[in-house]
């Protein structure tokens, strides 16, 4: 049994897509970590005092801190990559589309997700704004390939589904009918994967003193210790 103490701390929010890439990214790779759900409006001092900026998520690590989600998914197979998870993610192309989802895209979902607040413009021009920032790249290389990583997926397919998981979900009837079918397979795919149950499985917040929360539990392996221990590749496919 290891000692689940010494594993690094993920300090984490459930809902949050920069989280759920960590979560992914991490679950996929075989690590184990403690969990910390938090709750963003009530933030613990022991993530500000690791992480001033006190975003999710960060992982603490013996050595240092990361406090990017892409440091973290990019840590997750470092050293370990036998699936080129990674290392099909470095092409420019992958670097582009991860680009353009956490710029010009989450800036147009965050808008067409909350155009309420944003009423100088109808929701409907954010989610167009929002399919030109990266959508409308998406459907072409998926139309002659199952996943952004080729016949198999890697860390941009981990990337960037949770956020076009929340740009699908702002309205779903139009997400149905759009003319973007490889598209929507390839979410479908994710969200029916047993990777994304195993890192959205719900823990209950953080409190100092709590007994250790290891993530990925035991939906994803009934023995977690020696499998994660060993860093073997939990999901190979979308
Ligand atoms: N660059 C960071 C961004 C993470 C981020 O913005 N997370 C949001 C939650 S989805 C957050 O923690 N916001 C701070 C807050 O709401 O106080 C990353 O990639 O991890």
């Amino acid at each position: 049994m290891h000692d689940d103490v010494s594993l690094p701390v993920l300090y984490s929010f459930r809902r949050c897509p920069y989280a759920m890439r960590a979560r992914l990214a991490l679950a996929q790779a075989g690590h184990a970590v403690q969990l910390r759900e938090v709750l963003l409006r009530d933030k613990p001092p022991e993530l500000l005092a690791v992480s001033p900026a006190a975003t999710v998520p960060v992982l603490v690590l013996p050595d240092r801190v990361l406090v990017h989600s892409l440091d973290i998914m990019r840590w997750a197979w470092q050293g370990h990559d036998p699936d080129g998870w990674l290392t099909r993610s470095e092409a420019p192309e992958h670097q582009a589309l991860i680009d353009a989802n956490d710029s010009d895209f989450k800036r147009a979902l965050d808008r067409y997700k909350y155009a309420e607040r944003f009423p100088d413009r109808p929701a409907s021009a954010y989610r167009d704004d929002a399919v030109v920032a990266l959508i409308a790249a998406l459907e072409p290389r998926l139309a002659v390939q199952p996943q952004l990583g080729g016949a198999m997926p890697c860390l941009t397919d981990l990337a960037l589904m949770p956020f076009v998981r929340q740009f699908a979900a702002v309205d779903a009837a139009w997400w149905a009918q759009a003319p973007l079918p490889a598209t929507r397979a390839w979410l479908q795919g994710w969200l029916a994967h047993p990777l994304f149950a195993t890192a959205m499985v719900a823990s209950p917040c953080w409190a100092p003193g709590d007994a250790p929360v290891v993530f990925p539990g035991q939906s994803l392996c009934p023995t977690p210790g020696p499998i994660l221990q060993s860093r073997r590749p939990v999901a190979s496919s979308g």
